[in-house]
């Protein structure tokens, strides 16, 4: 009789590579709504680690792309999407639907 199945192994291994809860809550959530053709305000104080709840509230499909390519997000109408704070600066985020939809990020240590 063996004490584990090859599936067990396979379920172990899918089980370590998903990231440990304490890193997801190490960093606040901060909502963005995009509504009528516009990003909602850049949250302040927004610090590496944070997520950024990107909400689409609008009748058409956007993106939220940050031009120094660290975040792509594809926002269906209604949708949201989660970006996790990686490095300090200044970001600039556009649509790429629609390129007069900007709004830029100032994130801090
Ligand atoms: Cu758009």
């Amino acid at each position: 009789m063996q004490p584990f199945s090859r599936r067990d192994i396979l379920a172990g291994a899918a089980v370590a590579i998903l990231p440990p809860p304490l890193a997801w809550a190490a960093g606040r959530r901060q909502e963005i709504i995009l509504a009528r053709m516009t990003f909602g305000p850049a949250p302040k104080g927004l610090q590496v680690g944070d997520t950024i709840v990107w909400i689409n509230r609008d009748l058409f499909r956007h993106t939220a792309t940050a031009r120094d390519f660290s975040f792509d997000v594809d926002l269906p109408p209604n949708a949201e999407a989660s970006v996790v704070l990686a490095h300090a600066g200044m970001v600039a985020v556009y649509c790429r639907f629609h390129p007069g939809m900007n709004l830029q990020l100032e994130i801090s240590e």
